[in-house]
């Protein structure tokens, strides 16, 4: 196995072969490509001497598969979620990239006095976030090699002052007047071949806090709360809604209010986000992620 190093990186899957194990079993490193395409250079390593010991290098971009020569295949697997976790209600998700190295199959004659070498590696992202916490990533090797990928710094969540999203929204000192609207935007940056979907949208009065009971929704799935309107979700890599400030009531001595903005979302395929969006938050399958802005006064 530790011939197999494996790093699953945001944009990019990065694999290094052991040069002396492939030398060993009679190879050179132009006979190893990914996914079985031999013939295609893009799918072939490149020999890296500079580290020890010397690896066969390979680089697999993580977007869509279509402009990805070495196509890897990209599968989305159900997984319970950890029950004592945020997504306890509802089945999460996980995309699972596959793939493999290996040198063509000696099928000529009855016996052979070589080996065949195939490296078979995963990557796993977790498609459900919770923005604010740290439990984000984890991973799962199918063979050979595992390592964790994470799509989470990837995710980020901005609010504005107006409707086309040009001005980031500024706090003033004494706070920002009741009503005023607020531009809530999650953006999904370099993740081509997910769309974001968000399935809640919630406020509290103080930071993120898995325990706490203090939650205003804005949204869940198509529930809606007054004042809050969502004008673009699951659609595209970025995910629109807006609401009017308001204050807690718990806050009624103090001369400003503080909320914080969160949201669990999911990456889904373009094709799945669509169908799924109609299913009511907690009931299916998900790929989902909490974002959190704030406070805003
Ligand atoms: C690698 O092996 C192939 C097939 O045996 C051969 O055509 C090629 O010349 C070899 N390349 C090197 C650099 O040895
Ligand atoms: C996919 O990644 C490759 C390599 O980073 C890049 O050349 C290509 O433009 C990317 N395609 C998309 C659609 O992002
Ligand atoms: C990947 O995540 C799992 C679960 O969170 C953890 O047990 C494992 O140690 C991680 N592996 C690596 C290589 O970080
Ligand atoms: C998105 O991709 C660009 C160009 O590859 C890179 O400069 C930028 O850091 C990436 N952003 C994130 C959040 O990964
Ligand atoms: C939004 O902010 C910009 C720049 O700070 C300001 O010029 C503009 O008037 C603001 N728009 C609203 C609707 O408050
Ligand atoms: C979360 O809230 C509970 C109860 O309000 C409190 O006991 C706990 O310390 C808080 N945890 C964090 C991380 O703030
Ligand atoms: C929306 O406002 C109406 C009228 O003020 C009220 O009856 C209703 O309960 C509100 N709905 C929600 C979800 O708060
Ligand atoms: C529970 C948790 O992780 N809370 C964090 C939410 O984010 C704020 C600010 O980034 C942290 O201070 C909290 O610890």
């Amino acid at each position: 196995n530790s011939d197999l190093m494996v790093q699953c990186g945001t944009s990019m899957i990065t694999l290094d072969i052991n040069l002396c194990t492939v030398q060993w079993a009679g190879f050179n490193a132009t006979e190893l490509a990914l996914n079985g395409q031999y013939s295609n250079t893009a799918c072939q390593g490149s020999v890296d001497t500079s580290v020890n010991p010397p690896v066969v290098h390979f680089q697999l971009p993580v977007n869509q598969s279509q402009d990805n020569s070495c196509r890897q295949s990209l599968q989305i697997v159900d997984e319970k979620p950890d029950p004592t976790g945020p997504f306890s209600s509802f089945l999460s998700i996980q995309a699972v990239i596959t793939g493999y190295i290996n040198t063509p199959r000696s099928d000529q004659g009855l016996i052979s006095y070589s080996t065949d070498l195939y490296y078979h590696f995963s990557c796993r992202y977790p498609l459900q976030y919770l923005l604010n916490n740290t439990q984000i990533t984890s991973s799962v090797s199918v063979a050979t090699s595992n390592n964790n990928g994470t799509f989470i710094d990837s995710l980020k969540m901005s609010v504005f002052n107006d409707s086309n999203y040009n001005y980031p929204l500024v706090v003033p000192a004494t706070g920002l007047e009741l009503r005023t609207k607020i531009y809530v935007e999650v953006e999904a940056d370099n993740l081509t071949q997910f769309n974001l979907l968000l399935d809640r949208c919630f406020a509290t009065p103080t930071p993120y806090n898995m325990s706490q009971s203090m939650q205003y929704d804005f949204f869940i799935s198509c529930d809606i709360a007054n004042r809050t309107t969502v004008t673009s979700n699951g659609v595209s890599t970025v995910a629109r809604f807006n609401f009017e400030a308001f204050r807690f009531v718990q806050h009624h001595d103090q001369a400003k209010s503080s909320i914080y903005v969160h949201c669990m979302l999911r990456l889904c395929e373009p094709s799945k986000c669509r169908k799924r969006s109609l299913v009511p938050f907690g009931k299916e399958s998900s790929e989902s992620t909490t974002i959190s802005v704030g406070p805003l006064y």
